[in-house]
């Protein structure tokens, strides 16, 4: 399957001999570091290899179009609840430079015990099932092949079914996965027993897989109610789940570490976060940092998250992460829109673009203050850790509620997270193995029938699916009616070939967003957005953000609705593109030419800025290019403008005047014109022909008055000017 940049991704395409497809590659993969990387005028300290095919940052037309990458991986989460729409997101993700993309599961899958088949829709994320991730899988290998760079597919191993994931992960060609069984326990309340023991059988599929690890313990700073107080805590939830899965067998290289900064203004962020994220750097040095943004905080502004997580992506950069996560903005308010997974992707790489050498430049300091907090942090996290080692162990401790919601170690306030070992989902299941057990696939912890004899534990019978992956078992949706084709067939019938709508969820959902200030108190002026949202002729109208700008004077919402309308594609009319030259191309033009021209403020008019902003290069004004500008004056009579265009030989007189309620701009426009004429000079901007002459005076004596000239001039640019 290829992707050509002007066609959609065409889901049927990734779906036709899906049973038959196999993964390029499999394991992590990272950015290609590319030390003093030089790009258009800069040289950067902090890239990776350039993108074949991307969308490069919005002010990048400033500087040459060029797109440098940063050498942190980014993550995008994707989460539209359809597989489907996923993966034209996917693709619109990586040209913006995300190369991690994370599949949310449907919600709250670790309490599904093995492994679903079929498509079903999800909510708020989809179920991870073979079909689904194996046309993710290729449609990410086109992808990845279409911008030009590895993309990391992602999701989670955590949950009842862990083994049996971590399994069909490696069958096909996850890159990265979350596994920690304290996930399991805290968060979900899975026996801790059963959690710990998947846990190894997980892990080490994983580490053979060479798919990289994430721990759960910035869950932990994500859902507490004081989060910045349950720092020391999340080092021993770090440190758990290193040290569980180096016993396993998995290389440090391979298990990252999962933070996520614990405030958002207006908390001190940089005092309480940067000390937090130093210790642990500090701590686990030689392990990998995945650094997400917070969204606890978030309430629905999109760009009050997008500021907190600048801010977060300032401590990545201080602190040398190796990936950014970005979550999109909007997520407490919507299924994520698309283009908020851009805009998360793209707040990420901005910041890190312009963070670049940070560190040749800024030290984070070694003493004072700082360096206690930092210090303190590490104590506190090792007597929290000696605790559970007191009171009998880590079963123990949670028993005891010793992982809080809100104390700063040693405070206690009550609200531990507890667990009873004996307890959760899954308790009793876990039973000894029986010494003739036959593990289904080779890499596989502990006691094994196979793993004895010689060689590969599964050469004793033939080969396992990790190593034969023709052996896999392929199974299409079970569900006749909830399934992609009847989904693909439903949206192509609601919007057939031919027409638009608008989107942001899914294919042709018709959502859009209305911006709205409504001068009244909050709750009036909401009510007033709504019915004119309605008005506008908006369906089931939703306030998503509101924002007082003052309790009298008024408030600002954004309302989402669905505008049921589609577009015909072949009765819209567009009008021709009009190609602008460049900067360089006009000045190429209009150097050699020694264009003067003659500009003042005519009639009773002193207001001189506006034409001198026109002209003076110190506000990117026409002088820029090359053009000689003679500004005569304020209030200056029209004959004296035209002598003078006269006497230098100037080929266009700009004049300003102030525009009037009683037109009297006009009458100076007509008259000058008038001047002009009688001078035997005419109108040759196409413009002031089309306006009836009445504002714009080009001098172009005895000139075809057809277009400008530096349009008909084109095909004097130099060879390399493409040419219309
Ligand atoms: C992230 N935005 O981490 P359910 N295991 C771990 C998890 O952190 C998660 C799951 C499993 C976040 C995503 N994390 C949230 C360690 C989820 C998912 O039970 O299927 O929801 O588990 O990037």
């Amino acid at each position: 399957m290829k992707l050509s940049p002007d066609k959609k991704l065409d889901v049927r395409e990734v779906l036709q001999d899906l049973e038959r497809y196999q993964p390029r590659r499999k394991g992590w993969t990272w950015r290609r570091k590319v030390a003093e990387h030089r790009l258009g005028p800069f040289i950067y300290k902090n890239a990776s290899a350039n993108l074949s095919h991307s969308v490069p940052l919005p002010s990048a037309h400033a500087f040459g179009d060029i797109d440098p990458q940063c050498d942190f991986v980014i993550t995008t989460e994707i989460a539209s609840g359809r597989f489907e729409d996923d993966l034209r997101r996917m693709r619109m993700a990586a040209w913006h430079g995300a190369d991690h993309i994370m599949v949310i599961r449907t919600t709250g899958q670790s309490h599904i015990d093995g492994l679903i088949e079929g498509t079903p829709e999800g909510v708020g994320g989809i179920p991870i099932t073979r079909k689904e991730i194996r046309a993710t899988r290729k449609a990410l290998d086109a992808i990845e092949e279409e911008v030009g760079r590895p993309i990391n597919f992602h999701s989670y191993v955590s949950g009842l079914a862990g083994p049996e994931i971590a399994v069909l992960f490696a069958e096909e060609g996850v890159n990265g996965a979350h596994q920690d069984p304290q996930y399991n326990v805290l968060y979900r309340d899975i026996n801790m027993h059963r959690s710990f023991v998947d846990a190894a059988e997980a892990k080490k599929i994983l580490a053979e897989a060479g798919i990289l690890q994430l721990d759960g313990a910035h869950n932990a700073n994500a859902t507490a109610k004081e989060a910045w107080k349950v720092t020391p805590e999340l080092f021993v939830q770090h440190a758990l789940n290193t040290a569980y899965s180096r016993a396993v067998g998995m290389a440090p290289g391979q298990i990252a570490l999962s933070t996520v900064p614990s405030t958002a203004p207006p908390a001190p962020k940089l005092r309480l976060d940067l000390p937090y994220a130093v210790a642990l750097r500090e701590m686990f040095q030689g392990y990998i940092f995945r650094a997400q943004q917070n969204t606890r905080y978030i309430e629905s502004d999109t760009m009050e998250a997008t500021i907190t997580h600048v801010l977060d992506t300032l401590i990545s950069r201080l602190t040398s992460a190796d990936i950014q996560s970005t979550i999109t903005p909007d997520e407490g308010r919507n299924i994520p829109w698309h283009y908020n997974n851009v805009a998360g992707v793209n707040t990420a790489r901005q910041t890190l673009m312009g963070l670049d050498g940070l560190t040749d430049i800024v030290e984070v300091r070694k003493d004072g203050a700082f360096r206690e907090r930092v210090r303190e942090l590490k104590e506190r996290a090792v007597l929290f850790l000696e605790e559970i080692l007191e009171s009998g162990g880590y079963y123990e401790a949670v028993a005891a509620g010793q992982f809080v919601d809100s104390g700063h170690y040693p405070e206690r306030r009550g609200d531990g997270i507890v667990r009873a070992p004996e307890g959760g989902d899954g308790a009793g299941t876990v039973i000894r193995r029986v010494p003739d057990y036959g593990a289904p696939v080779c890499s596989h912890f502990s006691d094994n029938l196979y793993s004895q004899r010689a060689g590969k534990p599964c050469s004793d019978y033939g080969g396992c699916t990790l190593c034969d992956p023709s052996k896999i078992q392929y199974i299409d949706e079970l569900d006749p009616e909830d399934s992609v084709e009847k989904r693909l067939a439903a949206a192509l019938a609601a919007q057939p070939a031919g027409m638009l709508r608008p989107e942001v969820e899914r294919r042709g959902d018709a959502v859009v967003c209305v911006t709205l200030f409504v001068p009244a108190g909050p709750r009036l002026a909401e009510a007033a957005a709504l019915e004119m949202v309605k008005r506008m002729g908006l369906k089931k109208p939703e306030v998503i953000s509101r924002r007082l700008m003052h309790p009298a004077e008024g408030s600002v919402f954004e309302v989402k609705g669905i505008f049921d309308v589609s577009i015909k594609v072949d009765e819209l009319t567009m009008a021709a593109r009009e190609e602008p030259l460049s900067d360089a191309e006009i000045e190429a033009w209009v150097r050699p030419r020694n264009i003067h021209v003659i500009a003042a403020t005519i009639g009773e008019d002193e207001h001189s800025v506006g034409i001198r902003e026109i002209l003076d290069i110190k506000h990117g004004g026409i002088e820029k290019y090359g053009v000689h500008c003679h500004f005569i004056g304020t209030s200056a009579r029209l004959e004296g403008v035209l002598d003078e265009a006269a006497r230098t030989g100037a080929r266009a007189v700009l004049v300003s005047t102030i525009v009037t309620h009683a037109d009297v701009h006009k009458q100076h426009m007509r008259r000058l014109h008038e001047l002009a004429r009688r001078r035997g000079l005419q109108i040759s901007h196409p413009t002031g022909v089309q306006c009836g002459d009445e504002f714009f005076v080009v001098l172009g004596r005895h000139r075809a008055p057809a277009s400008s000239g530096i349009v008909r001039e084109r095909h004097q640019l130099p060879q390399h000017v493409p040419q219309e």
